[in-house]
């Protein structure tokens, strides 16, 4: 045990650690006394680090004027202070080791009382008091005697208690100190939030101690055999019994010749028993090796690809003091939707969601509480990570959590931290991780060279770069002998796919490049969850709030809101469309019939069913299953079609792949992949207007019988998050520069043939020369009114693509419900339409709309054939597409969602907004990282496009 410094000083401000914590260990649920400390604590919050100053720690201290705070819990979401935001920036000087004065610090009082039969003296072993999480440090007393303190928020820190422990009444009192020396290696874009967020427990530790473990439990991929090896410090014993090991020597190493191996997709536990003396620990293990072989990462003898996320510990009223059960939803969403592996950035989770990862089967990058990025912005200069001072903090985090998680068969690969730069702390880091646990290869995003890790890493690498890095090929980075030693290592990306707002766009291309390249071995979307705060409005309204919020005079905004759950839990698209691009069966068409193509890593498909459905627009007309004969992972099946009955409009066979029975995250008849393939095609239209009676002359009084206003040709978008990444070279800055949000409309000329109304307009931003000629054709076609729109581009359009290209129109507020035939039923975008099939889909005006953290354009349909706009009367618009549009339909407008900041400031107008388009730019994930791809962007060009208009069919003819 490390000396306590007889004055402590502003030991807040010290590089060190801390003192007084007994060495890290890994823990397992076991049979010695265990009191839990959680629940409520008499807490006050003084504005510097002296705190009250009035001797709160001593036991007769009188606490009765003071609230309540739970533990776990953090201050400034129970009233006390407020949370802050910011990303890269610290907020506070950058001035190491030193915090402002103004350091927000909260005083702890929990009066306990010792349990009667708790064991005692000095042959009964020792009590520690352990702290799971405390940000950002701690000062803590048992009966007025202080134990020690602490940094390093997000790692468990034990202290010696036993001695200073009485029979019957105990006081511990603990001082948290928002600001310490601490808080510069913790600079990792989330909300800046302070207190005792994680458990407190009083732990007897039983002699001979089981202190510290460390299970080794390997798989031969080419016997099936498994080796077990548990270290311990002294004699134990260990026991296994469904693989016949009773009360063995825990050191082994213990042959086993067939064990069933663990991994992400068949996560086998084997309970296990651990003793000694009068203690027995319950273990769980898991076989399974790692290995780097030719480049490439492999467990148990395979090649893995991660289709993981990035996640943040979040809930939106507990903040980082996330309770079990919020941790297992995690998990389930997760699975649910195909991702099979989680980084934790940017420090150890709650040791409870490891556990869950175990069980239900997550590969993880365990990553150590480190990030210096404030640094960045002053040049890197006194960046900790590289100065001698804070070698010893590093350190300590590393082994804090190395030896904490260390027996978790999850657990694949150790990262250092995140977005600290270079230096020597951080090697030191990687080679102690090398020598405590040869076993796990070791990450770190920030060491391009790949000098002391085991993996290539980045973030955010553009599609072309990824690409090239999959043939080994990547642009030189330090020396040759660096670079010869960096291609021969496995890629991963740490973070791609920044999902802020709408997006992320463009992800099934880096799928495919993953596929393509065995060195690619998959990545981390950036992140899990928006973390938003709720606010509920006098009006009842909700919506979250984001930085800036809660007055933060240095904030980032809504780069908080980056998350692929919403702050609720509520999937966003951007999920759906992950989960449809990293599903693990693949179907579709292979020459006459379809392909079924096995992307799990190590399953075969055995516990699926498929099943299909042959619709005719949208209708089911027939539906049966397919039988499959094996196919083992990493291999594909080709099959012919069913037996089909005759169809005659638009047609589609649907496959899926289901799970045959329930898993431990979803029921039976959970979807795993689906596939769609064309079987006839729509009938070709009657090309040729037909008179239909009436003329020409009554097209004027018919367009403003269907229309409350418009329709006009109309370019403008809310921009997303991703528009305005880039800072001045984003495509919103360039969109308002041109003017595209203010475009004015010319009519250029009016003409009444003889069977058609010719409208010619120009549409032009003011303060240029640049214009869109458009032509709208009005006729008639078979009781429709018809409406052929042609745009030109005038001038030079090439410097940036359009935001959208298309119609706006106006309905009365009256129409609530939509049908349509197209792509759904989610929302799609040319770079994320993957999750979205053809089929009849039904919806409301307000349900169509997703509420983006930060309102911004959503809620597109696309490849839509028809759509009908109602009210409850069956009054309204029916639009069909020659062949395909894509639509909006809104209480508001875009420039109403532009203005709003948050979801409650949108508030239904008189009318319905739609939007009838022939294309939408790409979304990109320009918010942080590359925008979209040139295919997917709308460049302005020549266009002529068709949409028929007409009352609404009744609803049982359609
Ligand atoms: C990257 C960070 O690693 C991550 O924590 C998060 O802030 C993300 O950006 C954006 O949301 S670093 C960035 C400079 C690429």
């Amino acid at each position: 045990m490390p000396a306590l410094p007889a004055d402590p000083g502003t030991y807040y401000e010290d590089p060190a650690p801390g003192a007084g914590a007994v060495a890290p260990r890994a823990v397992a649920p076991s049979t010695a006394p265990a009191l839990p400390l959680d629940g409520d604590w008499r807490f006050r919050l003084s504005p510097t680090a002296a705190g009250g100053g009035d001797g709160f720690e001593r036991p007769d201290y009188d606490d009765s004027g003071w609230g309540l705070l739970p533990v776990p819990g953090h201050w400034q979401l129970h009233g006390h202070g407020s949370p802050a935001y910011t990303n890269v920036r610290y907020p506070f000087p950058v001035d190491p080791p030193h915090v402002p004065d103004e350091n927000p610090t909260g005083e702890y009082r929990r009066v306990f009382d010792l349990p009667q039969d708790w064991p005692d003296g000095p042959d009964s072993g020792r009590t520690l008091l352990r702290f799971d999480g405390v940000d950002s440090c701690f000062r803590v007393w048992l009966n007025g005697t202080p134990l020690g303190h602490a940094t390093g928020s997000r790692l468990a820190h034990e202290f010696e208690a036993g001695a200073l422990l009485l029979p019957g009444r105990n006081t511990l009192a603990v001082r948290v100190h928002q600001w310490s020396a601490g808080s510069y290696l913790e600079d990792q874009d989330m909300w800046w939030l302070s207190g005792i967020f994680r458990g407190v427990t009083l732990l007897h530790r039983p002699e001979p101690a089981l202190d510290d473990f460390f299970v080794h439990a390997g798989y031969d991929h080419t016997t099936g055999a498994g080796t077990l090896a548990v270290d311990t410090a002294g004699p134990a014993r260990l026991s296994v019994p469904e693989l016949g090991l009773h009360q063995v020597d825990p050191a082994g190493p213990h042959l086993l010749p067939a064990v069933e191996p663990w991994s992400a997709e068949q996560p086998r536990l084997y309970a296990a028993t651990l003793s000694a003396g009068e203690e027995t620990l319950q273990l769980r293990i898991g076989f399974r090796s790692i290995a780097i072989e030719d480049g490439v990462l492999r467990v148990n003898g395979r090649r893995i690809l991660f289709r993981g996320v990035n996640r943040h510990e979040w809930h939106p009223e507990q903040g980082r003091a996330v309770d079990r059960a919020t941790m297992l939803a995690d998990v389930l969403l997760m699975k649910q939707h195909h991702i099979n592996a989680v980084r934790t950035s940017h420090y150890p989770p709650h040791a409870d969601f490891l556990d869950l990862c175990d069980e239900y089967g997550l590969w993880v990058v365990d990553e150590c509480d480190l990030e210096t990025h404030g640094f960045e912005p002053v040049g890197w200069r006194r960046n900790p990570a590289d100065d001698p001072r804070w070698l010893d903090a590093c350190l300590d985090r590393m082994r804090r959590t190395v030896e904490r998680d260390k027996n978790h068969p999850a657990v694949l690969l150790w990262s250092l931290g995140n977005e600290s730069g270079h230096g020597a702390n951080l090697e030191a880091m990687a080679a102690w991780c090398h020598d405590r646990d040869p076993e796990r290869p070791v990450h770190y995003e920030g060491d391009w060279d790949s000098r002391y890790v085991d993996v290539y890493s980045r973030m955010y690498a553009t599609h072309a770069e990824v690409e090239a890095i999959g043939r080994r090929a990547e642009d030189p980075a330090g020396t040759p002998e660096a670079d010869a030693h960096r291609r021969t290592l496995p890629f991963l990306l740490c973070e791609y796919a920044h999902a802020m707002g709408n997006g992320p766009g463009g992800l099934t291309e880096y799928q495919q490049l993953f596929e393509r390249y065995e060195r690619l071995q998959g990545g981390f979307v950036w992140e899990w969850i928006d973390h938003g705060i709720p606010r509920h409005g006098a009006d009842g309204s909700l919506d979250y709030a984001y930085g800036g919020d809660f007055g933060e005079p240095l904030h980032d905004g809504n780069f908080i809101a980056d998350g692929l759950l919403f702050p609720d839990r509520t999937p966003s698209p951007g999920l759906v469309e992950y989960a449809a691009v990293i599903a693990p069966v693949r179907i579709g068409a292979a020459g006459d019939g379809l392909r079924i193509s096995n992307l799990y890593d190590v399953s075969a498909l055995d516990h699926l069913e498929f099943r299909w459905v042959l619709e005719q627009e949208g209708l089911p007309v027939a539906e049966g299953r397919f039988d499959l004969p094996a196919v083992p992972a990493g291999t594909s099946v080709d099959l012919p079609l069913p037996e089909l009955p005759a169809t005659d409009g638009e047609s589609w066979l649907t496959v899926r792949a289901l799970l045959a029975e329930e898993r431990p995250w979803a029921p039976a008849g959970h979807e795993v992949g689906r596939g769609q393939l064309p079987i006839t095609p729509a009938a070709p239209r009657r090309a040729v207007a037909t008179a239909g009676g009436g003329s020409s002359e009554d097209l004027p009084a018919r367009i403003r019988a269907l229309f409350l206003d418009g329709p006009r040709l109309d370019v403008w978008r809310a921009p997303t998050d991703n528009d305005h990444g880039g800072g001045n070279r984003s495509l919103v800055h360039r969109w308002r520069a041109l003017g595209l949000d203010r475009m004015r409309h010319r009519t250029v000329s009016r003409t009444v043939g003889p069977s058609s109304l010719l409208v010619r307009t120009r549409v032009a931003p003011a303060a240029t020369d640049l214009a869109l000629l458009a032509d709208y054709r009005w006729s008639e076609e078979a009781g429709r009114l018809r409406l052929d729109l042609r745009v030109e581009p005038e001038g030079d359009w090439s410097g940036v693509p359009l935001p959208r290209l298309g119609l706006r129109l106006a309905l009365p507020a009256a129409v609530q419900r939509v049908d349509w035939f197209g792509l759904g039923p989610g929302e799609s975008y040319p770079d994320s339409s993957r999750a979205a099939g053809v089929g009849r889909f039904g919806s409301t005006v307000d349900a169509l709309q997703t509420p983006y953290v930060m309102p911004q354009e959503n809620g597109n349909r696309s490849g839509t054939r028809w759509a009908e706009f109602t009210g409850a009367d069956g009054a309204g618009l029916r639009v069909e597409g020659a062949p395909w549009f894509a639509f909006t339909a809104r209480r508001w407008t875009a420039e109403d969602l532009d203005a709003a900041r948050h979801t409650s400031e949108l508030t239904p107008g008189d009318r319905v907004v739609l939007t009838l388009d022939h294309g939408q730019q790409g979304l990109g994930t320009a918010s942080c990282g590359p925008g979209a791809l040139p295919q997917h962007q709308l460049t302005a060009a020549p266009v002529e496009f068709t949409l028929l208009f007409s009352t609404p069919r009744n609803r049982d003819g359609r």
